[in-house]
């Protein structure tokens, strides 16, 4: 079972587990309101050189050290305390889709810490990003990220296999030492050299696949971050069980090949296989594909 990739260590004040716990001690369903957890997420800037696989690097800016930054994963009700250390000198910020406050409190100049809280009402998959501009170059240059907001009753299927995935894409060419640096112009044109699921060229290529069991539920948590393309989930020999637009099990739909996520947006896609083997995964854009949207599932029993 793929791991969330979760980078950091988000201090929560009111875990999970001791929110089942005290539930049980007093009777309550582990969702009541009352458990709501608080999480304090503090994300560092970076700037740095990044492996992007192939050979390559790229000159980045990043949350935590990484790109995609981490998985920030909570529940609906949860409180969230978002806060920017950034050491840069640069203007950074951090947008998050799942927070319905003024716009204002997502932007900051080096000398104003970026800090705000809000409440995880909605369920569903967000990304997060850079807001300082050009916005444009600071999600193609690894500003972005996932917050899962879970369902406050759990998914309606139950429990499954997890996987996150993020798509982005990089703009520019390696030179002779195999460093891209950004291509600005690229970027305008929304004509990315290089597409990647989190963060890295042919990250789940047949020596290094993600692991599934057979009949077993498999919920892969879908970010396109974009910035700039479409995404066409689909994967080989699967039909989709159940797709929820956003990642909220309000938008439901049963039985597609694929599904069309657009720059920013996000799904939870839901399958089962009942016969070992690599089932091949990729945005079905074929220009994508080749340009490294491509991963496979190795199912086994
Ligand atoms: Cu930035």
């Amino acid at each position: 079972m793929q791991k969330a990739a979760v980078k950091m260590k988000p201090r929560i004040v009111f875990s999970q587990a001791m929110r089942i716990a005290l539930a049980a001690l007093v009777g309550l369903a582990s969702v009541h309101p009352a458990f709501a957890a608080t999480h304090n997420f503090t994300l560092t800037v970076g700037k740095g050189q990044i492996d992007i696989g192939g050979g390559m690097k790229y000159a980045a800016w990043t949350y935590n050290g990484a790109v995609p930054g981490p998985v920030l994963r909570v529940r609906q009700g949860d409180t969230v305390n978002i806060k920017l250390d950034n050491p840069t000198g640069d203007a950074h910020g951090i947008f998050v889709g799942a927070a319905q406050i003024a716009p204002h409190h997502f932007g900051g100049d080096p000398l104003t810490p970026v800090s705000y809280s809000f409440k995880a009402d909605v369920p569903g998959v967000f990304a997060y990003h850079c807001t300082a501009i050009p916005v444009l170059d600071h999600i193609a240059g690894g500003m972005y990220g996932m917050m899962i907001v879970e369902p406050r009753n759990g998914w309606p299927s139950g429990p499954a296999q997890e996987v996150t995935l993020v798509q982005g894409e990089f703009y520019g060419l390696p030179n002779a030492s195999g460093l891209i640096n950004g291509d600005h112009a690229k970027m305008v044109a929304a004509l990315p050299d290089f597409v990647v699921f989190n963060g890295k060229l042919n990250n789940y290529s047949l020596d290094h696949p993600i692991p599934l069991k057979t009949h077993k539920l498999v919920r892969i948590f879908f970010l396109n971050a974009g910035p700039n393309l479409n995404s066409t989930f689909d994967i080989e020999g699967v039909i989709f069980k159940n797709v929820y637009a956003g990642g909220n099990p309000a938008n439901v739909t049963h039985g597609l090949d694929t599904y069309t996520v657009g720059p920013g947006a996000s799904a939870v896609f839901e399958f089962q296989v009942d016969e070992p083997g690599n089932y091949p995964f990729a945005d079905s854009s074929r220009a994508a594909a080749y340009k490294g949207a491509l991963g496979i599932f190795s199912v086994k029993p």
